[in-house]
Order: C-alpha cells, then sequence, then structure tokens
C-alpha cells in the first residue's frame, strides 16, 4: 500500500526552513545503548495479546510506502522522505486494543529510556508508520533504524528513533523531550506548537532580571525583551525559546547555556560568550555580533539573517566576530552565505 502526502500548496510550515539537499541532521541521541543484540519490537499494555516481532518478522508483514515532510523543532525541514514499514494500525489488528486504552507510548533502546507519546486516536488518523526503510534503503542506525516509528504533520520528536517497545496506555506518560524541555505535546508544526507555557510567572521573572544573574537555571520561555542585561551570567542556563528581542546582553556569558530557538533579534550581544552553548533554532535577525564568540557551538537551524514582513534584517558581524567554521558548517544554504560574506 502507498500514502500519498496531502497537496498542501505551501509546504513550509511557519517558522521552518529547508536543509541543503541530502543533509539530514542527526539531532538528540547518536546512539542506541546497545547495537549488537538483535531487534525486535514488542507491543503491550492495554492490549488483548501482547506480542514480540523480531525484525525479521516485522519485515516481512505487508508494507506500506509512506512519503512524508519532515520538520524539527528546531526549524528544519525536509521534503518528501519516503519511509517504509508497517502501519501501527495493522499491527494493532493483530493485537486487539483493550477499549479503555487511550494513549500510546513509544519507546527506544536509549540510555534515558526516551519515548514519545500520542493520543491513540491521534496515532491511527496520522497514519503512524513502524518505518524500517527511508529512500529504499534500511535506515541507518544514526537515523534511528533498525526501526522508528514516522508521524506525519508532527514535530520529528514524535518519531522515536531505535523503537522497540509500544505500550498502550489509559492515562497519557510524557515523554523525554515533552517532560525534559517543555516541547508542546501536540506538536503541530502549521500551529507552532513548538514548547508548552513558560514556566516561570512574571513577577519572578523580572525579579531574576534585575539580579542578572541566570546562571544554572531552568528558564524557558522566559520573555527577557528590551531589557538592559548587559554583563548577564547565563552560565549553563536553560533558555530554550527565551525572548531576549531588542536586549542589551553585551559581554554576557552564555557559555553552555542551552540556547535552542531563542530569539535575539536586534540584540546587542556585542563581546557576549556564546562557548559550547546549543544554538540550534535560535534567531539572531538584526542582533549586534561584533566581538561575540561562538566558539563549540550548534547552529543547525539558526538564522543570522531573515526578511520576515518583507523587512531584510542581518546581523552585525565582522572580523572579530567568532564564529569557526565548524559551527557555521550545518546552517542553511541562504544563512551561511550571509555569515560567509559577513566575515569577508
Ligand atoms: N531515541 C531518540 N529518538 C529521538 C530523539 C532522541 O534524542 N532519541 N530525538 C528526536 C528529535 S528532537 C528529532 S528532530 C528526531 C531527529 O531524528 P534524526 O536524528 O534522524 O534527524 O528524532 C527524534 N527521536
Ligand atoms: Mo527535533
Amino acid at each position: 500500500m502507498t500514502i500519498t502526502r496531502d497537496n498542501r500548496e505551501n509546504r513550509i510550515p511557519p517558522g521552518q526552513q529547508l536543509v541543503a539537499p541530502g543533509k539530514w541532521p542527526i539531532i538528540g541521541e547518536r546512539l542506541p545503548t546497545d547495537t549488537n543484540s538483535p531487534w525486535s519490537l514488542q507491543i503491550n499494555g492495554e492490549v488483548d495479546n501482547p506480542i514480540s516481532l523480531s525484525l525479521e518478522a516485522l519485515r516481512s508483514l505487508p508494507q506500506t510506502k509512506q512519503t512524508i515532510d519532515i520538520h524539527c523543532v528546531t526549524r528544519w525541514s525536509m521534503l518528501d522522505m519516503t519511509f517504509s514499514g508497517v502501519l501501527l494500525k495493522d499491527l494493532l489488528t493483530e493485537t486487539g486494543v483493550k477499549p479503555n486504552a487511550k494513549f500510546v507510548s513509544f519507546l527506544a533502546r536509549s540510555k534515558r529510556n526516551h519515548a514519545t507519546s500520542l493520543t491513540l486516536e491521534t496515532a491511527i488518523n496520522l497514519n503512524t508508520l513502524i518505518a524500517t526503510e527511508v529512500n529504499g534503503e534500511p535506515i541507518d542506525i544514526t537515523h534511528g533504524g533498525p526501526i522508528r516509528n514516522i508521524v506525519e504533520t508532527r514535530y520529528f520528536y514524535k518519531s522515536v528513533k531505535w523503537l522497540e517497545r509500544i505500550e498502550l496506555l489509559t492515562a497519557d506518560r510524557l515523554g523525554f523531550w515533552e517532560a525534559e524541555s517543555g516541547y508542546h505535546n501536540r506538536a503541530d508544526p502549521w500551529q507552532e506548537q513548538r514548547y508548552m507555557a513558560p514556566t516561570i510567572d512574571r513577577r519572578t521573572c523580572l525579579k531574576l532580571i534585575e539580579t542578572r544573574d541566570f546562571s544554572n537555571r531552568e528558564l524557558r520561555s522566559i520573555d527577557a525583551s528590551q531589557r538592559n542585561l548587559a554583563g548577564l551570567n547565563a552560565n549553563r542556563a536553560s533558555l530554550r525559546d527565551a525572548d531576549f528581542s531588542g536586549t542589551d546582553l553585551s559581554g554576557a556569558d552564555f557559555s553552555n547555556a542551552n540556547l535552542s530557538n531563542a530569539h535575539f533579534h536586534n540584540a546587542n550581544l556585542s563581546n557576549a560568550v556564546l562557548v559550547d552553548a546549543d544554538l540550534e533554532g535560535a534567531d539572531f535577525s538584526g542582533a549586534d555580533l561584533r566581538g561575540a564568540n561562538f566558539t563549540g557551538t550548534s547552529l543547525i537551524g539558526a538564522s543570522f539573517f531573515t526578511h520576515k514582513h518583507g523587512i531584510a534584517a542581518g546581523a552585525k558581524i565582522d572580523e572579530s566576530t567568532q564564529l569557526p567554521p565548524a559551527a557555521i558548517a550545518p546552517l542553511f544554504p541562504d544563512q551561511l552565505h550571509y555569515v560567509n560574506n559577513a566575515i569577508g
């Protein structure tokens, strides 16, 4: 059976950009805990007949081909990836589903027992595929082979690498990123459901801004826009989706901070230290980056230039900006072009 993608005119959800052709990034865990022992897939929990299928048994079941677009929460997308495998729906026909089963959890063979979940209804309606091949080849181990689930029209964190167990549940159990990093549990890229609501209230936030010390704190989605935070200490702070638009951050220390999807539009980051920070999906458009140090950063999906609302805004970059080749290599082609031009 072949399932074809819907015919959306615009295939790129808001805030996403295409990676260079053939450059599929590796995100999150790089390898499963154990690559040697044989792979199998268990289906248990609220089912009538729990089963365990060897990889071979899974491959010998009727295969479904599905062409989907991948959208990572860190703002990169890839179109027309053809996965094949067995539909979850078909596997659940084998096991039978108890009437009280409402959620499905996908669990990985990985160090942190990485998992994600969906409502059973969503999982079925979105044609969740238990995939073993991509574009006609077995899925590479770094991309979750030999078995990963594939969920179209959801951010890619709903597709677990090294899938080894599917558990049906009566109540939801948040997945790894959803619980640890506040990733949105619905994850619809067309609605930009990237993160759950902020973890800190307005008053605590204002007090913290006064101290200029964010070090080691969990401050996802904090609104620190249009402030004077020169010399901020944000060493090892967790600042996913934080809003620093228009803020003075000159000389700030963001080393080892998690700033994925943070907003630095028009911020002053002159002489800021971002060494070893996670900057995936971060927006530096219009920011002053003179003297800033990006050594050891991860910049997949980051942008230094936008033309949102018809207005072009590029970051201020010159020879004093430390943007090592290794850090900028994974940038989107147009972003890389802008940065290279600016460095001169
Ligand atoms: N086991 C496991 N599955 C995972 C992750 C992970 O860290 N561990 N990361 C998720 C995220 S955030 C994304 S974007 C995709 C990345 O898949 P890729 O590395 O094949 O691009 O895997 C998802 N599934
Ligand atoms: Mo992701």
